[in-house]
């Protein structure tokens, strides 16, 4: 039985000790910025630290006591994400730093051996720079073609568009499975479906889907995923890419040193096995077991359980931040979406809305958040963005909601 069942969600919350904390004296935190990172409970906090006091030393290394409990814990926790997301096997679960350095390693290993001047790669209009960039750079460096797939009107992915663009035969379409400013979901196994029917492989950034909704990897089909555990209720520092296992013991190394090789030479080297082959040098290992503690946190609860409450606040946040007069959220409908609302306010720069937010306890973001092309295409400078996660409370809407009465008061 899922813990959800039997303990109320909300009573999460006393298992994050941040989420205790005033922000000034009689002032408490309300924290909508989970998805810039998340908070982190209790036992991921006291795992890591029980790492540093009882069992720390480097891995693969050494054969005394603690190295070997050590290697233990750390190649744990990749078996607990493996199974987490559904892999067929631990030596598909690449530990990066994260969803950036995941992305990165894809397109300067998989790009340089399988891209050629004029081959296509197709992204899409709601990226974040962390799906751009790297394919930008690869782009520039190998003459490739990077083709976008538009929005629709409704703010999803225009599919008509999509099938369109996987006529002109890309090697690879890489997107998001749930956007960072719009929230919306992409249907990954369909399009995944057609990707393949056109000879493209496929890599799906779920940086913000994997904390967020059940996400199975075989279900799904996909090539390559990438994600970091600093969203899911893990530490920084540590991220994974998924990849099947065929094409990851294809792909050349990404970084060179200790760790990734099997035999060095003077002149030459041969590489270490997968998922080793990726992990060059000393790993974030004391990270690698709080991920696992997350992953365990995230299972005992239910991804269920989370989704779905995340939807029931997304669907109220929606239904109140409409009714402030001169609010508008910028995303598609709440049931197309995960719990992240971006908004505009007539009259008040998103910078300004933070900080009156801010007096009042709460914590949401406004910038571009790492989506600049997403924005322009919206015309819009900045956005201001709330978002939940599985310890907030329908409560805190209202805290929101009051703060935004209160900006208004101020900015008119
Ligand atoms: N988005 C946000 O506030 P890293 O920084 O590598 O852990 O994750 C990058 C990343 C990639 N894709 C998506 C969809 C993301 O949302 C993020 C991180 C944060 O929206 C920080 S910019």
């Amino acid at each position: 039985m899922e813990r959800a069942q039997a303990v109320e969600l909300r009573t999460l919350r006393q298992e994050f000790p941040v989420l205790q904390r005033e922000t000034s004296p009689g002032v408490r935190l309300v924290y909508l910025d989970s998805a810039a990172t998340s908070q982190k409970p209790r036992r991921v906090i006291e795992a890591m630290s029980q790492f540093y006091e009882q069992h720390n030393a480097n891995i693969h290394r050494g054969v005394h006591r603690l190295a070997e409990e050590a290697t233990a814990a750390f190649e744990a926790a990749r078996q607990l994400v493996a199974e987490f997301i559904g892999a067929a096997s631990a030596r598909e679960i690449v530990f990066t730093r994260n969803t950036t350095e995941s992305i990165n390693l894809v397109a300067a290993s998989w790009g340089r051996a399988n891209l050629q001047a004029g081959d296509l790669v197709l992204l899409t209009e709601m990226e974040h720079h962390s799906n751009l960039v790297p394919w930008q750079m690869l782009a520039a460096e190998r003459g490739l073609r990077l083709e976008f797939v538009p929005l629709s009107a409704d703010l999803r992915l225009d599919q008509e568009a999509y099938a369109r663009l996987l006529e002109q035969q890309p090697k690879l379409i890489a997107f998001t499975h749930m956007s960072n400013v719009l929230g919306t979901i992409n249907p990954v196994s369909e399009m995944t479906r057609q990707a393949h029917a056109a000879g493209a492989l496929v890599l799906v950034d779920a940086a913000q889907s994997v904390p967020h909704l059940p996400v199975n990897v075989t279900d799904l089909g996909v090539d390559f995923l990438a994600f970091s555990a600093h969203k899911m209720c893990g530490p920084t520092g540590i991220g994974v890419l998924y990849g099947r296992r065929e094409l990851l013991e294809a792909m050349p190394p990404f970084l060179g040193g200790g760790e990734m090789i099997k035999r060095v030479h003077l002149r030459d080297f041969k590489a270490n096995e997968v998922p080793h082959k990726f992990e060059a040098g000393t790993p974030a290992i004391a990270e690698a077991i709080g991920l696992g503690e997350a992953v365990g946190f995230l299972s005992e609860v239910g991804m269920s359980a989370v989704e779905q409450h995340g939807q029931r606040l997304i669907a109220l946040a929606m239904e109140r931040l409409e009714e402030v007069p001169g609010v508008t959220v910028h995303g598609p409908a709440a049931e197309h979406k995960g719990p992240v609302a971006a908004f505009t306010f007539q009259g008040a720069h998103p910078h300004d809305i933070a900080q009156v937010l801010d007096s009042r306890g709460i914590a949401v973001r406004a910038g571009h958040h790492c989506a600049m092309p997403l924005h322009e295409k919206l015309g819009l400078p900045a956005t201001t963005r709330a978002s939940f996660y599985l310890y907030n409370t329908e409560q805190e809407i209202d805290q929101l909601i009051e703060g935004l009465y209160q900006v208004k008061e101020i900015f008119g």
